[in-house]
């Protein structure tokens, strides 16, 4: 047995048994041994950014790492925004990347880089393995490291000598699965004398602490204390809808953060960072912690978030019962003009139980979360690290964990083009995506950014770098021509009806919404 098998035996032993891909010579062992192990899912991908956004949509939805296989530094590189959203949501990734043989490097042969530098940026956990007979070890180490928690990136690096040689091994049993900690006792006991003092209180949540069963048990604390609920800005993946307790999230703009911050005492982080503006402004704070508030911190990352909240309900004497639920409410089908309202209104009305919803609707999509807040029970995934190019990728991963379930991807024109060519591996694979493409044929936010930080009005030069016309972009017969059907919505009936029909149907759907 060759390195390149010893790892995917290990990986796939490890549970790891779907690849994200894009190769070049380097991997070719590793792509031969996907034969020998049939258990590994290969998917294709047809740009880097592709793989590692839909290895981060996987980890999301499994809680388990996919791996991807990507072609040294400049393979690395190009899928660098995507795990740079990857490391911010905690996902798990195992990310191989295949290198020269170890004693090809000291000729400097074009496409040798600096692939520890490039993979620093983002990887929690870095390996490179210098011999057959370490990869099956390293694989298993790097699962380990990716599963955290809390989740990383963790990136092996694999030479071509160490994938074709003969591994001294053979594949390596899986680690033993890390646990989160347990929160001590005074430090549950510290927030709530906080939560007890009459003032003003807010819980912060993140990461896991977004989940249904963490926040069953942020809502009792809620309840018994008059505590706010907040979410963090982008979360890696929020459970939402009827029958789960509703978490405000904290404002994208920072005047309407503060404003949802006011006079907050003490605020709790559980699982989260304290907040702080996205960008810096001319003469505006970039800490949005109020004045006068203390922070305190329940649980950090690869704490037990859940198990933190749920014994502060028990110091605080919250009854079992006492989560308040969000109802079930759905909007009317919306009719007439599509606008960002029927829009939302549509996808209010339509979207299914179970569904998974991909959020890079950007301005359009603003009211996307208001109208679905009472429909069923659904996830809602996020660009944790404002590196736009993700939805569709991490649409196309969420559909290869979650066969079961619809993916809703609600996808902004100029995010969508960054990686489109998602659209082609979701035909491939089947996967049940029904993406909206939100066509306002404008890097929207950047026109209104363009006044919030001070910069001149903008002048017809400026607006063309902001701008999507001149040619416009038909998303239908880009769509098509990658295999997907796609049609064009002129009116919210049709977008009510195409998006009833994308749920229903198995396999990939586009719907252009000109807005
Ligand atoms: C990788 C990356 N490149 C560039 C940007 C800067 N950027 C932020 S928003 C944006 C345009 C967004 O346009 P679109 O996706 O159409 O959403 P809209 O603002 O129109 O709602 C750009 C280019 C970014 N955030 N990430
Ligand atoms: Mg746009």
């Amino acid at each position: 047995m060759n390195g390149a098998r010893s790892l995917l035996s290990t990986l796939v032993d490890a549970g790891v048994d779907v690849c994200f891909a894009n190769p070049g010579t380097s991997e070719m062992h590793f792509v031969a041994a996907l034969d020998d192990v049939p258990a590994m899912r290969g998917v294709l991908c047809l740009f880097e950014g592709v793989v590692t956004g839909a290895a981060d949509g996987y980890g999301r939805v499994a809680d388990r790492p996919a791996a991807t296989l990507l072609h040294l530094g400049p393979g690395l590189g190009n899928g660098l925004a995507n795990l740079h959203n990857a490391r911010r949501a905690r996902t798990p990734v195992v990310n191989i990347v295949g290198d020269h043989a170890t004693y090809h490097g000291r000729y400097d042969a074009p496409l040798q880089s600096d692939i520890a530098s490039i993979a620093g940026a983002v990887s929690g956990w870095y390996r490179s393995s210098a011999r057959a007979g370490d990869v099956a070890g390293d694989a298993a180490d790097a699962v380990a490291a990716a599963l955290g928690p809390p989740g990383c990136v963790a990136t092996l690096v694999l030479p071509a000598d160490s994938s074709w040689s003969e591994s001294s091994t053979g594949p390596c049993p899986p680690r033993p699965r890390g646990r989160p900690s347990v929160v001590p006792a005074d430090t549950v006991e510290e927030v709530a004398k906080a939560l007890r003092s009459g003032e003003r209180s807010a819980l912060f949540l993140g990461g896991t602490a977004v989940r249904a069963d963490a926040l069953l048990a942020a809502s009792r604390v809620a309840a018994a204390t008059g505590a706010a609920l907040l979410g963090e800005t982008f979360p890696a993946n929020l459970e939402r809808g009827a029958g789960v307790p509703a978490v405000e999230r904290l404002a994208y703009l920072a005047e309407m953060a503060q404003a949802q911050l006011e006079g907050v005492r003490h605020l709790v982080l559980v699982d989260a960072k304290a907040p702080v503006s996205f960008f810096a402004y001319p003469g505006k704070a970039s800490d949005l912690v109020p004045a006068g508030c203390t922070v305190h911190t329940l649980a950090r990352p690869g704490e037990d978030a859940g198990g933190a909240l749920e014994a502060l309900a028990e110091v605080l004497g919250a009854p079992p019962d006492g989560s308040v639920l969000a109802a079930a409410v759905r909007p009317d089908r919306p009719t007439g003009a599509v606008s960002t309202e029927s829009l939302a209104a549509a996808v209010g009305a339509t979207l299914p139980e179970g569904a998974i919803v991909v959020d890079e609707g950007n301005t359009s999509g603003l009211f996307v979360s208001g109208a679905t807040a009472g429909a069923p029970r659904h996830d809602w995934l996020t660009l944790t690290g404002g590196a736009i190019g993700i939805g569709l990728p991490m649409a196309t991963g969420a559909a290869v964990a979650a066969p079961e379930r619809p993916v809703l991807c609600l996808e902004a024109d100029g995010s969508a083009m960054y990686t489109l060519q998602a659209l082609w591996s979701q035909a491939r694979e089947g996967l049940n995506v029904t993406t909206v493409v939100l066509s306002n044929r404008s890097y929207a936010i950047l026109n209104m950014e363009l006044h919030r930080v001070g910069a001149d009005a903008g002048g017809p030069q400026a607006r063309r770098l902001l701008d999507l016309t001149d040619p416009d972009l038909d998303f239908c017969d880009l769509a098509r021509g990658m295999g997907v059907p796609a049609r064009r919505v002129e009116n919210a009936e049709d977008l009510v009806t195409a998006l009833e029909a994308g749920f229903a149907e198995p396999g990939p759907t586009l719907v252009e919404v000109p807005l």
